[in-house]
């Protein structure tokens, strides 16, 4: 395959950090050439499942979410999709691409939102051990009222990978909305921290995974019998678990984007993976 030599004495990008100090790639446009990663994945046949919940009102989101996945995520890869719903005849009929499968797997509801976002690593920890160690060898995790919007391809694969939020990157680590009570087991000091990572949209190898939502649960159930819940729910434990399990691949917000004006924010060339506004109050009333 020809293309272009990489550069040594010329950087990729010379406005924002394309590897953390523990040496894992910062993946933004300009970084990588997706031809030579193509190869390389498809050289290791690599299964991606992307696993998404859609549980009570949510179910409304499926349909823009699997379409566009359809158009821009892994294309020309072997993709399963995972779809967590408590409503499996609601799941919307759609015409999926060569090498791409679709599992519908019931889960309970809660009553409270809070519940059912937190309970998804659970879930995904009992079924990285039961299903996905046998059927991929990648696991996307999304959440699901978001649209793909650009290319999400094998350049986010890796042993354990986060994603940058994109509403604090340019914030000092102490203006980081962290748990800051001690009590929790999400708690992270002041001085402490690396990036504010999303809980919508992480993975990694299928073991990686399991360890993460494993930790994350746990922790969350000793947060629930001391009468504690981290600010941000599972994500604030996210964020406690890979501070300390430091992610082979860092995703820049290209990967979570909230469709602000990209012209404000020259860093940002693609947004490739885009939070939809809703109405959280009328959503997540029964
Ligand atoms: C943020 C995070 C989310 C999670 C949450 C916890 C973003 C884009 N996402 O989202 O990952 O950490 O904070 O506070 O900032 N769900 C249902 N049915 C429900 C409620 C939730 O299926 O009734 C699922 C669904 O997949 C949803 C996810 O749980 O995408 C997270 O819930 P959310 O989107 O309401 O949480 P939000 O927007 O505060």
């Amino acid at each position: 395959m020809a293309y272009g030599q990489p550069q040594l004495l010329k950087p990729s990008r010379n406005d924002v950090l394309v590897v953390t100090p523990w040496l894992a790639p910062v993946v933004w446009e300009g970084t990588f050439n997706i031809h030579i990663l193509n190869q390389q994945f498809r050289q290791q046949n690599a299964t991606i499942g992307l696993t998404v919940f859609a549980v009570k009102k949510y179910i409304i989101f499926l349909k823009l979410f699997l379409e566009t996945a359809e158009t821009y995520f892994m294309v020309g890869h072997r993709v399963n999709y995972y779809i967590f719903t408590d409503q499996p005849k609601h799941v919307p009929q759609i015409l999926l691409q060569k090498g791409r499968q679709m599992a519908i797997l019931r889960v309970q509801s809660y009553a409270r939102w809070q519940d059912i976002s937190m309970h998804r690593m659970e879930v995904i920890s009992i079924f990285s051990q039961r299903r996905f160690l046998r059927e991929v060898d990648y696991l996307v995790c999304a959440d699901v009222d978001m649209k793909f919007n650009d290319h999400v391809g094998v350049e986010i694969l890796s042993s354990l990978f986060g994603t940058i939020h994109p509403g604090f990157f340019w914030l000092r680590r102490d203006a980081f909305p962290y748990e800051r009570r001690p009590q929790s087991q999400a708690y992270i000091p002041q001085d402490e921290g690396d990036f504010y990572y999303m809980a919508a949209l992480f993975g990694g190898s299928v073991p990686e995974v399991y360890r993460l939502t494993k930790a994350c649960h746990e922790a969350m159930m000793i947060d629930e019998a001391g009468h504690i819940e981290a600010i941000w729910h599972e994500e604030s434990h996210l964020n406690k678990y890979l501070l300390h399990h430091k992610p082979t691949k860092v995703l820049s917000p290209e990967y979570m984007w909230n469709n602000g004006p990209l012209n404000l924010t020259p860093c940002i060339k693609r947004s490739r993976f885009v939070i939809l506004q809703k109405d959280g109050k009328t959503m997540r009333t029964n």
